[in-house]
Parts: structure tokens; sequence; C-alpha cells
């Protein structure tokens, strides 16, 4: 049995993480019986979650696992795509995972409104007196982990205007059919579809959040995903 190593396992949700919930729709859009299982980063090899366990193999990094997965089960992660779409599918990967993820970490973390809500989200059951330390601690690491990447060095609203950039021009991929490229998912989706459900669904207001409201061929989307796969 596949286990997925990862923050909030929930076959019904996907995962606050975004490269553990991209893992979890490969696993989920490919008929692959996998288990969830609530892990510590800390202990991770690489210091991050999602991990994939397979009997001995403990594969780290939701692109490894991806590849491991489809060499292990002979899956091809995009069928039909032409290399145009190929190329489009890489370019908005990397953009949402090595762009957009760190504004979406800012909203979070940084950002007052969102750190309310992280702050009770992530670290609720930390015994006393852990709770009141902790959640500062990793504050302040990933507040250090945005101005080392850059974007923490813009203003909030700067920020915030970088990712709503992003979102725009989402939008032009949408309502034609009912996945990016077609009628079936794709390894797009696999990334485009936990930014989109972390945008509406993270309880906090936030520019991300308000952006994606008013595209009703977002809503479209995460909807007809999560009733398919997220049940
Ligand atoms: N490149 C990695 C990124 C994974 C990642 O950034 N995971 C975050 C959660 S979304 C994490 O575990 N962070 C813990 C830390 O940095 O201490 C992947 O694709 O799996």
């Amino acid at each position: 049995m596949l286990t997925l190593n990862q923050y909030q396992p929930d076959p019904k949700k996907p995962d606050v993480s975004i490269f553990c919930s991209k893992v979890e729709m490969f696993l989920k859009t490919h008929d692959l019986p996998y288990e969830g299982r609530a892990a510590n980063p800390t202990k991770a090899p690489k210091g991050k979650l999602p991990t994939l366990s397979d009997g001995e193999n403990l594969i780290a990094d939701s692109d490894i696992i991806i590849r491991y997965l489809c060499d292990k089960f002979k899956i091809d992660p995009e069928p039909g795509l032409t290399a145009e779409q190929k190329a489009l599918s890489f370019f908005i990967r990397k953009t949402l995972e090595e762009h957009y993820y760190f504004i979406m970490l800012h909203t979070r973390w940084v950002d007052p409104a969102g750190w309310s809500v992280a702050n009770a989200l992530f670290f609720s059951e930390l015994p006393m007196p852990l709770r009141l330390v902790v959640p500062g601690i990793v504050r302040n690491q990933v507040k250090k982990g945005l101005y080392a990447q850059g974007i923490g060095r813009h203003e909030a609203e700067e920020i915030d205007r970088r990712g709503v950039e992003v979102l725009d021009h989402l939008v032009p991929l949408m309502g034609k059919t009912p996945f990016i490229f077609g009628d079936e998912p794709t390894l797009v989706d696999c990334v485009v579809f936990p930014i989109l459900w972390g945008a509406f669904n993270f309880p906090s207001d936030s520019a991300l959040k308000r952006a994606v409201n008013k595209v009703p061929e977002f809503r479209a989307y995460v909807d007809h995903i999560q009733k398919r796969y997220y049940h």
C-alpha cells in the first residue's frame, strides 16, 4: 500500500499544503490506492512534505514522487497533449509552484488576517507552553524564507498585486473544457486545482480570495473536481 505522508490527511478534502494535495490528486486521478498519514516535516529526508512510502522506499518531493509513480505504474501524466500544451503545462506549474506559492505563504503566514487563522489552524493542538512559543518561531522562519526567496522584500500591496496577476492569467485557460486540457485531468490540473481550492477555502479574507471569487469559471472548475474526486 502506498502511504502519502502529509499534513492533514482527509480523503474528502485537499491537504492544506499544495504540494501534498498535488500528489493526493495525482493518486486519485490515476486510481492508485493509498492511505494518507499525518507526518512531521522535520522528520522528512528533505525537511518538507509530502513524502511517499512504498514498502522500503521513502520518496521525497512531489515531482520526484510523481515521476516514481509514473515509472512504477507506467503512467503517462499528460496523455495526448501536444508539445505546445506540455510546454504551457510546465510553465503554468512552475509559475504556481515557484512564484505564486510564496505569495500564498505571505497571505497565510505574514498578513495579519491570514496569520490569525493560520496560527489557530496549524498550531491549536500543541500543548502548553509550546502553544505560546512555537507558532512565532515558525512564523519567523517563514518570513526569513520569503525574504531570502525575494518576494518578502516587497510591500504587502505589491505581493498581493503579483498574486492576483497570476490568477488573472489563469482565467483564459478556464471554462472551455472540464479540465485545463480537455475532458480528463492531466498533470497541470494536479497543481491548478489545489491552488484555486486554497484561494477559495483558506478561511481568511485576502486579495487572492477576492480575485478567485470574481471568476465563475474558477468556481465551476473547483466544484466539479471536488465532486468527482473528494467524496
Ligand atoms: N519541492 C517540494 C516542496 C514541498 C514544500 O515546500 N512543502 C512545504 C509545505 S507546502 C513544507 O513541508 N514546508 C516545511 C518547511 O519548509 O519547514 C515538493 O514539491 O514537494
